[in-house]
């Protein structure tokens, strides 16, 4: 139903991402998609590229009037650090200016598989695609699929469980809603403010050891109706959308739906969420699926974790080898990020509501908001 595309280097002109498949009629603005790429800008742990950019995106076409046209919504976000990147991201060719390659390769980047497989002897030629900056453009797209979640009460939001070995407390008992308000106001995105201290220590202390470090992000979507998804067949299954879609977040190493990888050492009766019927509707007082049975949604709140590995490109660099010359080097050092999990979170609410607007449009498709409205009360 919702298909998209995204182009940009981390240091070209700009990022862009083209959205195909938006019904019409759905109100939306450029400050509301800003202030989801504000809401990824921040975070404890974030680079000094980050006091460079202000976000915004530019709405090229797909929208009149506040609206959409249910056209392809087309969107630009430039990047500001350009203008200090012009002579070495020029897009002509330019034999006046010569440039260093970059060639000591960083373990965990995708420099040594991306120069081999795209024959490159620069690995810069490699990086500026695979930077996470480009996530600034799911973020965009995201922003417009979460609105129109929000037309159906259907929301998202992450938060943030764990930074290197410091954990949010596993008997948390308060509800989502609550875990959202504190995290919103957490620089950290952290609901618990004694384990979010903590946190911001391990970032800290990671960065004055010359490194980076990783952890753990919670998505949770409330309100998705119940049979988004379908069992019928392995490509509709929305379990696998959805860590398909995580998974393909940069820097993300594992994805876990509910319970995840516990349920592999408890026994069935303890993984299974039983089922009660309450006040005329079908109730469940654990959530280990985590709000999706047999690939599709159950009416429980979706929740997936996700595993961030420590970003690549750290002030101590490691043992490695140089791209041309074969020769043992230090890695690459260059301005990064210390930590981005909770950025990465947001990023992943994007790629999670892109998912569930697409599951919402195939089962109550229209090409109105109005179309599709009627569909979902009926
Ligand atoms: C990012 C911008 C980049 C990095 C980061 C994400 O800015 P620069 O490379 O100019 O400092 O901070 O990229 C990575 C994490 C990566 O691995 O490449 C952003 O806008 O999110």
């Amino acid at each position: 139903m919702l298909r998209y595309l995204t182009a940009g280097e981390s240091h070209g002109k700009a990022i862009i991402a083209i959205l195909e498949g938006m019904p019409a009629n759905l109100l939306i603005s450029s400050d509301y998609i800003n202030d989801e790429l504000k809401r990824r800008q921040a975070g404890y742990g974030r680079g000094q590229r980050m006091a460079i950019e202000t976000d915004k995106a530019e709405i090229l076409s797909g929208v009149r009037l506040g609206k959409t046209l249910g056209s392809p919504i087309a969107l630009m976000i430039r990047n500001l650090d350009y203008e200090n990147w012009k002579k070495i991201m020029p897009v002509e060719d330019d034999k006046t200016i010569f440039q260093e390659p970059m060639t000591k390769l960083r373990p965990g980047h995708a420099d040594l598989a991306g120069s081999i497989k795209y024959d490159q002897q620069d690995i810069r030629n490699i990086l500026e695609r695979a930077s996470a900056r480009s996530t600034v453009s799911l973020v965009a797209i995201g922003a417009i699929a979460k609105k129109f979640l929000a037309e159906f009460k259907v929301s998202v939001f992450s938060h943030v469980v764990q930074i290197g070995s410091v954990k949010t407390p596993a008997d948390n008992k308060m509800s989502y809603k609550e875990i959202h308000r504190l995290a919103e106001k957490s620089d950290i995105r952290c609901f618990d403010e004694a384990a979010g201290k903590k946190m911001t220590k391990e970032i800290d202390d990671a960065k004055n050891n010359g490194d980076s470090v990783g952890g753990v992000f919670e998505v949770v979507v409330i309100g998705a109706p119940v049979g988004l998804g379908s069992h019928v067949h392995p490509d509709r299954r929305l379990s696998g959308k959805l860590a398909s879609a995580v998974m393909s977040i940069q820097s993300v190493k594992g994805v876990e739906i509910g319970a995840g990888f516990a349920v592999a050492s408890l026994p069935g009766s303890k993984v299974h969420d039983k089922i009660y019927y309450e006040n005329d509707k079908f109730t469940r007082h654990s959530n280990n699926a985590g709000g999706l049975e047999g690939g599709m949604t159950n009416g429980e709140p979706i929740v997936i974790r996700a595993a961030v590995k420590p970003i690549a490109t750290i002030a101590k660099p490691l043992d490695s080898v140089d791209l041309v010359t074969k020769e043992p080097v230090k890695s690459h050092v260059e301005r990064a990020d210390v930590c981005h999990v909770p950025a990465a979170g947001v990023i992943a609410e994007a790629a999670t509501a892109i998912e569930i607007a697409d599951a919402m449009l195939e089962k109550y498709g229209g090409d109105s908001m109005e179309e599709i409205v009627k569909h979902f009360k009926v």
